[in-house]
């Protein structure tokens, strides 16, 4: 199941834009069988230079990228929660997403019309967190009916009902409900609840060419990730050497959506392994912290019952020994059982009874 992030922010920021880049830079990820049902959602490729340094190593039949996905809605206006604009009834559409890329815009082109009349990044943040908190009130008010009817009838819906009733006082406040102090199990509660406030949030700043690369300010207290869309909607037509050339005139090392990929890791706590054979090399995404029982049953459940050990290697040592071969020659290829914590970049191999 990939990752998915959902786009939002306020009409004629670059939402589009952006999600077009995305979109078409995840060549490889065109034959993912859902790409195309829905114009709006686009999988796109975790772009990670680490897959073609182990495929220069184990010249697999393929490289396999891990993937995230995007969904692009309509713009928000002020007063979306009460039906103004299209983006309210969108607003479904990112209600089950991991996470909320929240596009403002920075670029000045007086030729692209801003709804508000003006470029204020920090005080478009602030409606759209209006939009988001008043459309997760809604939420709750058809929720805690449902709640009251079930408390009555089993005592252990109570402390459901409670964290409810807490994060709708706590939201008519204006926070976000991610932002309350709960225990694990309220947080867990009020996940079921698919509050767009609970998930985490990126802020991408679209800004001009010539602001790339430049300290912004905080939105929200967070740092944005500053993209060009139109940049990225640029490199998204040129080949990969082309797009390294043109990236390199602007004093760039990545482009800003193979950033956005990363942050969106690091943001969720995710991170990568990888399995390297002949007939591929894949990354497979996994959180960080989990074991190894757990990473095998990203590939397979039968994986994760079945878990007798694995075979671990650093992909520093892979690279540097070159390989499988070399990390057994040298006595760098580990056997690890339940208990190993699984690192980013580890090449894995797991061996499994069912
Ligand atoms: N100068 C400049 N123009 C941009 C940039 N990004 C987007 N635009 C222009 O802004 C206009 C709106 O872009 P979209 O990507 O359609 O905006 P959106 O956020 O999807 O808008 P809605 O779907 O209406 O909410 C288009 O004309 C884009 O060409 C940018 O980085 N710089
Ligand atoms: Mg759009």
């Amino acid at each position: 199941m990939a990752l998915s992030i959902g786009i939002v922010g306020l009409p004629n920021v670059g939402k589009s834009t952006l999600f077009t880049a995305l979109t078409k830079k995840g060549g490889l990820a065109a034959n993912y069988p859902f790409a195309t049902i829905d114009p709006n959602v686009g999988i796109v490729d975790v772009p990670d230079a680490r897959l073609q340094a182990l495929a220069d190593i184990v010249h697999p039949g393929r490289i396999v990228p891990a993937t995230v996905e995007f969904v692009d809605i309509a713009g928000l206006v002020k007063g979306a929660n009460e039906g103004e604009g299209l983006g309210n009834q969108f607003l479904a559409n990112i209600r089950t997403t991991d996470a909320i890329c929240e596009v403002v815009r920075c670029f000045s082109n007086p030729d692209v019309v801003h709804v508000e009349g003006r470029v204020d990044p920090a005080d478009d943040a602030d409606i759209i967190q209006t939009e988001l908190v008043l459309a997760d009130l809604g939420t709750l008010e058809r929720a805690i009916p449902k709640l009251e009817k079930e408390a009555r009838r089993d005592k252990e819906q109570a402390s459901r009902l409670a964290i409810a009733q807490r994060l709708q006082a706590w939201l008519n406040d204006g926070h976000r409900a991610a932002d309350l102090d709960m225990t694990d199990g309220e947080r867990a509660a009020a996940h079921d609840l698919f509050l767009l406030t609970m998930k985490p949030i990126l802020y991408v700043a679209n800004v001009d060419e010539d602001a790339l690369g430049t300290e912004l300010p905080g939105i929200a207290g967070r740092k944005p990730i500053p993209v060009c869309a139109k940049v990225e909607a640029e490199l998204a037509e040129l080949d990969a050497a082309e797009a390294a050339e043109y990236l390199e005139s602007l004093g760039l090392e990545q482009s800003g959506l193979e950033t956005l990929a990363q942050e969106a890791y690091r943001l969720l706590g995710l991170q990568s392994y990888f399995t390297a054979g002949e007939l591929e090399v894949k990354a497979w995404t996994v959180r960080v912290g989990a074991k190894a029982p757990e990473a095998a049953g990203v590939i397979h459940s039968d994986f994760e019952r079945g878990f007798i050990k694995a075979e671990v290697a650093s992909y520093e040592d892979y690279v540097t020994l070159g390989g499988e071969a070399g990390c057994k020659a040298a006595g760098r290829l580990r056997i690890e059982g339940k208990e190993y914590v699984v690192h980013d970049g580890d090449i894995m191999h797991f061996r499994f009874n069912v």
